[in-house]
């Protein structure tokens, strides 16, 4: 209900609202209206009300709930339903729980994350209102040795979004994005399945939007960098969010059902940043120098150990380093 008065609101662009049509219209009492009205300037909304003239909304917050995302979407199902949260420990904890009983498409989002994970039992930086910190609740019917391809789709679709407002990036493989060398974007992909089965996949994404050069502090000080800080200007996280989800559907869609992994594999190799430069793959307490030559058709990246012996690496359970801080 209180999604549809604000859509009315919306729809009603810069005139009043009275209270009597809308009670009219949702058929509940006019008090009703007035509380949903309440909640809705709690959450940020201004919204003018005026006595015998009725409600006016004059502007609406940086929030990224469905209600404001909804006029950046083309898409068919991804994002078509929303939990949003103001805080959370983990978006892909929540998505994890709720998995099974969602339908596919569905996303966790939250305005911030006191315990957001990375790869390897690593954290994530998430501070409130600046960043995009969700999960994408994922049910491919594919073998589950090809998840690792849902990760580089999505890495695909980040750097489009971004390219998409004109910001310029590149992919580390197989998992972050980056910009001038540091970190933007990073995905986490978790799934559950039985023998050959996907019960379901999660694709966790947290994209450093609008963070300050401040929020970089500690560990991440030299690592991590925002759209913010690299372009000098604040983005619209419910644009990018709208644009990311319009590409990702794209190329997951095209991925499922005409098992087309090429057109992302082309925009992971054009903007890869690996390919062609000496790297450490660290695998536990493995470490072994070699040069990327290259993506092969799985996905997987192919590194130069010398004497002609290239390997293929899965994107699994390994760390990628640069030797010259990228
Ligand atoms: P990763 O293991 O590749 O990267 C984690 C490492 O990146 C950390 O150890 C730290 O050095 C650095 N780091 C931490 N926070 C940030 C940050 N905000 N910006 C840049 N560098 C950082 C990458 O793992 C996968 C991250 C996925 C995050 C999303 S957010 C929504 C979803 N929920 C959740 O808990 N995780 C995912």
């Amino acid at each position: 209900m209180k999604e549809g008065i604000l859509k009315l609101l919306k729809e009603n662009n810069d005139d009043f609202l009275s209270g009597e049509k809308i009670s009219e219209y949702f058929n509940v009492s006019r008090a009703a209206i007035w509380k949903h009205i309440n909640t809705l300037k709690e959450e940020g909304y201004e919204i003018e009300s005026v006595p015998r003239k009725g409600y006016r909304l004059i502007s609406s917050p940086d929030i990224l709930t469905y209600g404001e995302i909804e006029k950046y979407l083309d898409t068919e199902f991804i994002g078509r339903k929303i939990y949003y949260f103001d805080t959370i420990d983990s978006t892909n904890k929540k998505a994890k729980e709720i998995a099974l009983e969602e339908v596919e498409g569905t996303i966790v989002i939250s305005e911030e994350q006191t315990l957001g994970r990375g790869r390897l039992g690593r954290g994530w930086v998430s501070p409130k209102g600046k960043g995009i910190w969700m999960s994408i609740i994922l049910k491919p019917q594919i073998d589950p040795m090809k998840v690792a391809k849902i990760t580089q789709i999505g890495a695909a679709a980040v750097s489009l979004a971004l390219e998409d407002l004109d910001i310029k990036s590149y992919i580390k493989w197989p998992n972050d994005i980056v910009i001038n060398r540091k970190k933007v974007c990073g995905i986490l992909t978790e799934m559950s399945c039985e023998l050959n089965m996907i019960n379901y996949v999660i694709m966790g994404i947290g994209i450093n939007v609008n963070l300050d050069k401040q929020d970089f502090r500690g560990e991440i000080e030299n690592v991590g960098t925002s759209l913010k800080v690299e372009t000098g200007k604040k983005i619209s996280r419910k644009k990018l969010l709208g644009l990311f989800l319009n590409r990702f559907e794209e190329l997951y869609t095209s991925f499922i059902n005409k098992d087309n992994f090429e057109d992302t594999l082309k925009i992971c190799r054009n903007k890869s940043i690996l390919i062609g430069k000496e790297v450490r793959i660290i695998k536990g307490r493995d470490e072994k120098s070699g040069k990327v030559v290259g993506i092969n058709d799985e996905g997987e990246l192919l590194v130069d150990y010398g004497e002609n012996k290239v390997e293929n690496i899965m994107s699994g359970e390994v760390s990628v380093r640069g030797l010259y801080g990228y």
